[in-house]
């Protein structure tokens, strides 16, 4: 196919639907693994965007339509007469989608249901928890083809698997099946592909039903620590125990503890 008819122009790459609380945003340009044009990249930016303004939204799913979840960029459209240079793609196009997934104050389950290569990997890295059917895996596949890893790949894998671990799939290339993915603990658990959708809204589902301020300062806690030191994490958390610790879900909380009852939490 030429590079200029790689995507569909009426047809969107990117289905976001709404159900329950719940977003599942699913990459759908099967025929090519799911490999990312400059259209499914924006339409991607998009959906995160839209999901991350709607308040009724409490968790998101990310997965991929067909037998894989993500081969990167598309490879094909970097053939077209003026690519944009790559730096410039980089910084424009895949940092921001990453950004958005790091920012946004829900969490975001990565249902990663096949292969999962290059910035495809690094998208599954971006997500707050993963789950992998069997078949599934993850290929820092950049090297083979001249390239550095990218879209956060050389951030998240090493705090995600280990430096050492890190090292070996980043510089060969490896590639890292479901159960060792497991093994890891990059992926959360592994279950038939016939199962990943039900096990996806199942953690979602319970992601959902907890407090999302509470959620939503644990999610931006956790990337913190990464970059500052102990003091400035106790000092950190004691600053958003303060914030959560006066909202009506905590009161919420503490009620239905006392009552022995689930909670009702509205986000308030
Ligand atoms: O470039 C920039 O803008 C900078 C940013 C870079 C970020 C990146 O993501 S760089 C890394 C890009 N991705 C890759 O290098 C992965 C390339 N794909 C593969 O290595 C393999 O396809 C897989 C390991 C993912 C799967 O292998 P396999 O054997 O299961 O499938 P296949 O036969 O290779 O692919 C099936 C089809 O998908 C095939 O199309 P065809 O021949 O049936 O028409 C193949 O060309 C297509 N496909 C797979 N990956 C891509 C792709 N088409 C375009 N771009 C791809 N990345």
């Amino acid at each position: 196919m030429p590079a200029d008819q790689a995507a569909d122009p009426v047809r969107p790459s990117v289905r976001s639907k709404i159900d329950g609380g719940i977003a599942t945003i699913t990459l759908d340009r099967p025929e090519a693994l799911n490999a990312l044009t400059i259209e499914m990249k924006e339409e991607l930016l998009a959906a995160l965007g839209a999901v991350a303004r709607d308040r009724a939204v409490r968790a998101v799913v990310l997965t991929g339509a067909g037998r894989a979840f993500c081969a990167g960029q598309d490879l094909k459209e970097r053939l077209a007469p003026t690519p944009t240079p790559l730096a410039v793609e980089v910084r424009e196009r895949f940092n921001p989608i990453i950004r958005a997934m790091r920012t946004m104050r829900q969490p975001v389950v990565g249902a990663i249901n096949g292969v999962a290569a290059g910035a495809g990997a690094s998208l599954a890295f971006a997500c707050d928890l993963r789950i992998a059917a069997e078949a599934a895996s993850f290929v820092l596949a950049f090297g083979r083809i001249g390239l550095v890893p990218d879209s956060g790949a050389t951030w998240f894998l090493p705090r995600l698997v280990g430096p050492a671990k890190a090292a070996e799939l980043a510089l060969l290339g490896s590639s890292l099946s479901a159960a060792d993915a497991e093994r890891f603990g990059l992926v959360v658990t592994v279950v038939p592909a016939e199962a990943l959708a039900a096990e996806a809204r199942a953690i979602a589902t319970r992601l959902a039903e907890l407090a999302p301020r509470a959620l939503a300062h644990t999610k931006r806690a956790l990337d913190r620590s990464w970059s500052v030191g102990l003091d400035d994490a106790l000092e950190d958390e004691a600053y958003r125990q303060g914030i959560v610790g006066a909202t009506a879900d905590h009161a919420e909380g503490l009620a239905a503890f006392i009552e022995k009852r689930p909670p009702r939490f509205t986000g308030e």
